[in-house]
């Protein structure tokens, strides 16, 4: 062959294998994220800011009819909140601009119900325009809470309202910078004061707010927004069925554009859905959104907040948490530390990447080319991805972590440009030349975060066992978080079983049965264990990788409650009375009127000097008792009185309450409740329980 032909076949060889090399990417399968929704999604975390006249008030929703005359903060600073939210690691901040009750952060001009007229700063306040001035000193998104339902406004439920609306949300649109969101909550509970009708106005929320027309309106003031809205057509974004901080576990970003939406499909996604809707968790650092003196000490824990963190950002979904303000105009001092250490926790839970840019090598490669490598997923770059060859939906991937490696925590990012498309798959870690399964799950998204109990291992395999089209990893993270821990919660069942559990994954519980300090020394807990009876429990729970503890667990378990029964009625939703769980309660409502009694049967004839009353822990609680009366019998029909009078702030804290009384024979008691704390006729219980002596 001459030299030039050669040179020719040569040059023709390396051009086919480069076209060999430079597969063309997967193409998209179902839909995908716009890309506002990926900017949005790639915020993560932001906070929301609750503060209205109910602030005044101590209410959750105001009527409508409050005087702006309260909006009068003697503190208001919010470059306070911008601080938190940024050292908190935020991304953006939500600002509740009108509540329910109607009345408007910002002096609109379209009515008189807003800060024009209160006297904060002699009515020339405007609470929007220090927050979004504030946001952008601390390099924060900003963004607006625009409650659709008015008890304000005398138009409310008339088309004239939705003018009046559409022109509110022009201003808020209009001139105050640029907003990743807008937020319409749904809740519509019928009653206000509109403009002194004082009446009762529920509108069909299909129809009413004509929101393609106002979508399109906010379109074209905010390209760049996202719209989320759980009161009638479809936004950008959805809700995720519950308040309390966790979207499911199967969490896929699909949802029909059309049609019902029930709250399975809230909370899971739709699996084959039409339209991209990704989710975000809403929830509050206390109990309630707004500010409540009896929520001081109820501010949710590091470990609370992490539990959360984990069921919100990893679980494919952002995570949205609430400050609610205090009357003064500031963040509380303990909302605002404990926001902030959950901030450094997040931080130091993956501050290491161990997989970054290790060896990798995975069963299938798209193309055999560099371009989808295993090493794609292992770099910190967010556009590059490891794919498979089309039609190859199962694969793995195996990282070589060059030495054994503790961890405990495993992360994967679909490219999600490209749709989301896995539907299961495992972790699993060579120890000791031996494979084990650590972890195994369902969807991934946009970020998936799993958490098991510290392994060492040399190698982890991350299995795709099953996607609707071939998988586009992004990112794969491994991590040897430390753990946070609350003191351990330590429930007995009716039958006498012990359970000890605590937010994180991973710990060592350690107990003792007497009364002593637990150590690391003490009874090792593998699972509820019988202790019936008499006892005290106390329990810690142990990080073994970084020998740190938890605060001390601490029960006291009284007579056991085998036999017990409750007399007079048939409603087997009753057990949750002694089902030791004080997540579960019983109430009675239904044709009983106060003095409400529940006798229980303790089976046999005790000595009783007290008693304990656990209510309803439930947010939006019902039947909390605050009068009482308690009798005791040996046979069921004579009663004497034991003890009586009220469970005292009650209301504020709603914690067991304890009575003790001279001791008395009984195997009956009754407890009468003579009122609860809103004055109606229920009585609800989460557990009650005896003293003996
Ligand atoms: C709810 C509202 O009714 C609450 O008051 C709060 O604003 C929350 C974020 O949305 O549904």
């Amino acid at each position: 062959m001459k030299k030039d032909t050669l040179i020719g076949f040569v040059l023709l060889l390396s051009l086919l294998a480069v076209g060999c090399n430079q597969t063309e990417p997967p193409k998209p399968y179902g839909p995908i994220p716009s890309e506002n929704q990926m900017r949005w999604q790639e915020l993560e975390y932001y906070g929301f800011i609750h503060y209205s006249l109910n602030t005044y008030t101590d209410a959750s929703w105001g009527y409508g009819d409050e005087a702006v005359n309260l909006f009068n903060p003697g503190d208001l600073d919010c470059r306070q909140w911008a601080r938190i939210c940024k050292e908190s690691g935020m991304k953006g901040v939500i600002l509740v601009a009108k509540h329910h009750c109607g009345f408007c952060v910002w002096p609109s001009q379209y009515t008189e119900y807003s800060v024009k007229n209160a006297p904060w700063k002699d009515g020339k306040g405007d609470l929007v325009r220090e927050m979004a001035e504030a946001c952008k000193e601390y390099d924060l998104k900003f963004a607006v809470y625009v409650s659709p339902w008015d008890r304000n406004h005398p138009d409310y439920g008339t088309p004239e309202y939705i003018t009046y609306f559409r022109n509110q949300l022009t201003e808020l649109l209009t001139n105050y910078g640029e907003m990743f969101e807008v937020w319409f909550d749904g809740a519509n509970g019928g009653d206000g004061y509109y403009g002194g009708a004082n009446e009762t106005r529920t509108i069909d929320r299909t129809t009413y707010y004509d929101w393609p027309t106002t979508y399109k309106m906010i379109r074209e003031l905010q390209p760049n927004i996202v719209i989320w809205n759980d009161g009638g057509d479809r936004g950008d974004l959805r809700w995720v069925g519950t308040e309390e901080g966790f979207v499911g576990e199967t969490n896929w970003s699909l949802l029909n554009g059309a049609g019902e939406v029930e709250w399975g499909m809230l909370h899971f996604g739709l699996e084959n859905g039409d339209s991209w809707v990704p989710a975000e968790v809403n929830t509050s650092i206390r109990p309630e959104w707004f500010y409540h003196p009896s929520e001081d000490d109820k501010v949710k824990t590091v470990p609370k907040l992490m539990d959360t963190y984990y069921h919100s950002i990893g679980r494919n979904a952002t995570l949205l948490l609430n400050f609610p303000i205090m009357p003064n105009g500031l963040i509380h001092p303990t909302d605002e530390k404990v926001a902030i250490e959950f901030g450094k926790a997040v931080r130091e839970s993956f501050a290491v990447n161990l997989a970054e840019n290790k060896h990798a090598e995975a069963s299938n490669v798209r193309g055999t080319s560099q371009k989808f490598s295993a090493a794609n997923a292992l770099d910190s770059d967010k556009n590059s991805y490891w794919a498979t060859d089309d039609g190859v939906n199962t694969a793995s991937l195996t990282i070589d972590l060059g030495a054994p490696t503790l961890f405990n925590r495993f992360l994967a990012q679909e490219y999600i440009r490209l749709g989301q498309r896995v539907k299961a798959f495992t972790v699993e870690a060579l120890v000791d030349g031996n494979w084990q399964e650590v972890a195994k799950a369902t969807t991934i998204g946009y970020k998936r975060i799993l958490r098991f109990p510290a392994v060492e291992a040399t190698q982890v395999r991350f299995s795709i066992t099953d996607s609707k089209s071939c998988p586009v990893i992004s990112n794969i993270g491994i991590y040897n978080a430390p753990l946070f821990l609350d003191a351990p919660a330590i429930t007995r069942n009716q039958a006498g079983e012990v359970s000890i559990s605590t937010n994180d994954i991973g710990p060592i519980f350690y107990y003792t049965l007497d009364g002593s300090e637990p150590t690391i020394e003490s009874n090792k807990y593998s699972g509820p264990f019988p202790a019936d009876g008499k006892v005290v429990i106390k329990a810690i729970a142990y990080d073994p990788a970084s020998g740190k503890s938890s605060p001390v667990g601490n029960e006291t378990f009284d007579i056991s409650k085998k036999a017990w029964k409750i007399i007079g009625t048939d409603d087997e939703k009753n057990a949750a009375i002694f089902d030791g769980n004080p997540a579960s309660a019983w109430h009675q409502r239904d044709g009983v009127k106060m003095p409400i009694d529940l006798i229980i049967d303790l089976g046999s004839v005790q000595k009783i000097s007290g008693f304990k009353y656990l209510p309803d822990q439930a947010k939006w609680s019902s039947g909390i008792i605050s009068g009482y009366r308690l009798f005791v019998s040996t046979d069921g029909k004579n009663w004497q009185l034991a003890s009586q009078g009220e469970f005292s702030n009650i209301k504020n804290n709603p914690v067991w309450q304890l009575k003790k009384f001279t001791p008395k024979k009984a195997r009956f008691i009754k407890l009468q409740a003579l009122n609860n704390i809103r004055g109606d006729d229920v009585a609800g219980y989460a557990e009650i329980d005896v003293i003996t002596n």
